[in-house]
């Protein structure tokens, strides 16, 4: 190596899995530049694992079309460079006007998956909100899974968590594949090395049930693979919960204890015998009978639901019925055990073998459609774009995208654009000239990872042991670029507000560091800053959570005979199908159903610009649909197809896939521009979202859409290809 390489350590951010790496840093004429990727061997947890996005990280940092100042659109509408203090000064101008004109709540921000990789990015847009008194908060778990949050306050939830997969001799994955998105649902397999992990846990002999319309990579690993017509989750599992109940397979002695509404549960879900689940959901009903025995066969191990069901129809009952199972078998750690998750960025809380109860639901503040509420401390992104377009009182009018691509990401791309249009000021923040950025009057261009100092705040509550990892820069930032607390501080600064965090304050502080600003947002941690800061990349055993006894006074019980999951599950067994939930669908004219997925070469919308990942993943989101599906049809790989829903049309270029189910398309969101037009789709690709529709079908809790699992028609493409 040359003398003026030097290698760091750090952790990747391209996605939420925080994967250590150490970086080669070489520094020419004083300017810092990153130019390996490795994986870091003797770290405990990791044992060196990344991913092909991650290993491109110099690329991705140093990339020629990287914003490295700020943009403002100026007359004649095209975007000029600014410099980002004076993009600043005219920001909190523009919004200072808003908040007179229309009130705080006028001034709203997403902050989307690439604020998310940054540790304190949705804590400064918080605090923002706060110092300026807007609730206007919208982040992308409310078109991502809402269904997790707001299951707890339906069932209850267990003080002490559910099972460790460290110990699972049964794991049951719903929808969601772990090999390819580092992501797991509580209790399942999650992201830190997950090909070893999932190895190891195999040796040791634990069975895996993977309930999912495409044979997976970690289908691969199954001992049953129930190939499910999407959207019909819920019947599924009530047919499982039914033949647990009936076989008398559950934990009875805990269900005595801690689970109410057994009986009412045990009636609504009887007319879902194997049999017609089987066909509902066009799977054998012995598979349905031999994974309810298996599951509830183990003595440890939990089922989880991803984002494939959690975007169906119907998914709020989906991930109920899901816990419901865990609930039903006891599933839960026992007074004594030790807790796997390390969350050590997080208040202490106490961890007892008690449930918590469900609560009110209906508690957040109001929307002003369709009887929806915001929760948890956000409004939801299904609404945002009624909330611009519709005048009166709650308008908003300003919208700050914190790494976030709404125009490709959001449900109903068409009502997307026309609300962001319809801003009088719309900020992006983001390294790319993305989609969204195009349609900004002020895009800012942020720090990228390596440039700042961080915390794995997201994996902090997955991970498998207590763990601490902080990161400083890896590399000094080059150009006009600021991190987002400093455009969210540089704002609450003009506007003369406050910018409140746990531990204070932030806008008091005069030149605060990124250190800063972690240890005022994290203040509330269960670790000091400092004793999280002394130890790189350690496991703290010490600081696992054992379950302690429960309260000899705790009343608190699961309820799993929730009335209104109960009712739309008796109104679900008069459908033909789930879609039947869709307004305007027509049975017989969408034959298939588009399913989302993720690929291993993007990060949503990031990745295809950069050409190790194009080279690898191509540049366009294929179609992917079974050889059989595609011979009925007349086509070949790479034809160009038309894809109708009941709201949209694009035109996609499939791909043969046998691991997909016939009758199904399997497809990556938030590629393509916004353009409504498809020519380019070989090579920008082409955004699922217009097939999708805010309205058209949504929770009523959540508001959820429905993202997956969409009925659609299939031709071949009218487009001329090029
Ligand atoms: N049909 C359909 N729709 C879906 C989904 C689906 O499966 N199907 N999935 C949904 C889900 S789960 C999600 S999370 C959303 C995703 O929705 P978004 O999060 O809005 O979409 P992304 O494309 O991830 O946008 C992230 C942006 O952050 C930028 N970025 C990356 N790193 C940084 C950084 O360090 N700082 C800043 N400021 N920006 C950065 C990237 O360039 C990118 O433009 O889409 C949802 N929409
Ligand atoms: N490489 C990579 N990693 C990512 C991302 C990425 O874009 N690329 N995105 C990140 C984000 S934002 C998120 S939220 C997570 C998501 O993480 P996951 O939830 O693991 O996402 P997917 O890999 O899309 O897995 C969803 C699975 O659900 C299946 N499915 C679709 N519809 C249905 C249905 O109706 N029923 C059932 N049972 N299954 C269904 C699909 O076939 C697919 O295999 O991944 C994150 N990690
Ligand atoms: S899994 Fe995520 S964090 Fe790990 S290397 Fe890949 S992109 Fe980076
Ligand atoms: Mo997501």
């Amino acid at each position: 190596m040359s003398p003026n390489v030097e290698t760091k350590h750090s952790f990747c951010r391209v996605c939420h899995a925080a994967c250590p790496i150490e970086v080669d840093v070489e520094t020419t004429d004083g300017v810092e530049r990153v130019t390996a990727i490795r994986g870091v061997q003797d770290d405990p947890l990791f044992e060196g694992y990344t991913c092909i996005k991650g290993r491109q990280l110099p690329d991705q940092m140093h990339h020629p079309d990287r914003l490295r100042t700020a943009f403002k659109r100026v007359e004649g509408g095209h975007l000029e460079e600014v410099a980002s203090s004076d993009a600043l000064d005219e920001i909190a101008e523009k919004l200072a006007a808003i908040i007179d004109e229309h009130g705080p709540q006028a001034v709203a921000s997403y902050t989307g998956t690439g604020g998310y990789q940054n540790c304190v990015a949705l804590e400064a847009a918080r605090a923002f909100h706060k110092g300026i008194g807007s609730r206007s908060v919208y982040t992308s778990v409310t078109i991502d899974q809402p269904a997790k949050s707001m299951v707890p306050a339906l069932i209850g939830w267990w003080e002490g968590g559910w099972d460790n997969f460290r110990d699972a001799d049964i794991s049951m994955a719903i929808g969601y594949n772990p090999m390819v998105s580092s992501y797991a649902a509580a209790g399942g397999l999650q992201g830190t090395n997950p090909f070893v992990t999932m190895r190891r846990a195999k040796e040791r002999g634990m069975k895996l049930i993977v309930v999912d319309p495409r044979k997976t990579e970690l289908a691969s690993f199954a001992d049953i693979h129930l190939q499910v017509k999407p959207g019909e989750d819920p019947a599924l599992l009530s047919a499982m919960i039914k033949v647990i109940l009936d076989e008398e397979l559950h934990d009875i002695e805990f269900c005595e204890d801690w689970v109410d509404g057994i009986e009412l549960l045990s009636k609504t879900v009887a007319p879902y015998t194997p049999e017609y689940a089987a066909e509902r959901c066009e799977v054998d009903a012995d598979d349905i009978v031999a994974a309810a025995r298996m599951f509830a066969g183990g003595t440890c191990g939990t089922a989880g639901a991803g984002t494939g069901p959690n975007m169906a129809p119907n998914s709020l009952l989906t991930e109920y019925l899901t816990i419901a199972l865990n609930a039903l078998c006891g599933r839960v750690n026992r007074e004594g055990d030790q807790v796997e998750s390390g969350t050590l960025l997080y208040p202490d809380t106490p961890k007892r073998a008690q449930a918590i109860p469900p609560m009110e639901i209906r508690t957040g503040p109001e929307h002003r459609f369709r009887n929806l509420r915001g929760y948890r401390g956000e409004m939801l992104c299904t609404v945002l774009a009624e909330e611009i377009l519709e005048p009166g009182k709650g308008q908003v009018r300003a919208l700050i995208v914190n790494g976030g691509n709404p125009a490709v990401a959001f449900p109903d791309q068409e009502l997307t654009m026309r609300a962001l249009r319809d801003l009088d000021l719309l900020v992006v923040v983001d390294h790319r000239m993305t989609a969204t950025a195009v349609e900004a009057d002020y895009v800012i261009a942020p720090t990228l990872s390596l440039e700042r100092a961080d915390v794995p705040h997201l994996m902090d509550r997955w991970l498998t042991q207590p763990y601490t990892h902080y990161t400083e820069a890896s590399i000094a930032p080059e150009g006009d670029v600021l991190n987002e607390w400093q455009v969210f501080y540089g704002l609450t600064r003009r506007l003369g507000v406050k910018m409140p965090m746990a531990g204070g304050d932030v806008a008091e502080l005069d030149n605060p560091t990124d250190q800063d600003v972690i240890d005022y947002a994290y203040a509330n941690a269960r670790i000091s800053m400092d004793d999280y800061r002394a130890a790189p990349r350690t496991i703290h055993p010490e600081r696992s959570y054992v379950v302690e006894a429960a309260d000899p006074e705790c009343t608190a019980k699961f309820d799993v005979g929730n009335e209104s999951m109960m009712t739309k599950l008796a109104e679900a067994r008069s459908q033909q199908t789930s879609a039947e939930l869709i307004e305007g669908y027509v049975a017989g004219e969408y034959p298939f159903r588009l399913v989302s997925r993720r690929l291993k070469t993007v990060l949503n919308s990031l990745g295809s610009e950069l050409p190790g990942l194009a080279a690898k993943g191509g540049t366009t989101n294929p179609a992917f649909m079974n050889p059989d599906d595609l011979d009925e049809l007349g086509l070949v790989d790479g034809d160009l197809i038309e894809i109708s829903s009941t709201v949209g049309v694009i035109n996609g270029v499939c791909e043969s896939a046998p691991d997909v189910k016939r009758g199904v398309i399997s497809m990556a969101h938030s590629w393509g521009d916004a353009s409504m037009e498809d020519d380019k789709v070989r090579d920008i690709g082409v955004p699922t979202s217009r097939l999708t529709s805010t309205t058209a079908c949504y929770d009523e809790y959540t508001g959820m859409a429905v993202l997956s699992a969409i009925p659609v028609k299939v031709r071949r493409s009218q487009l001329v290809d090029a």
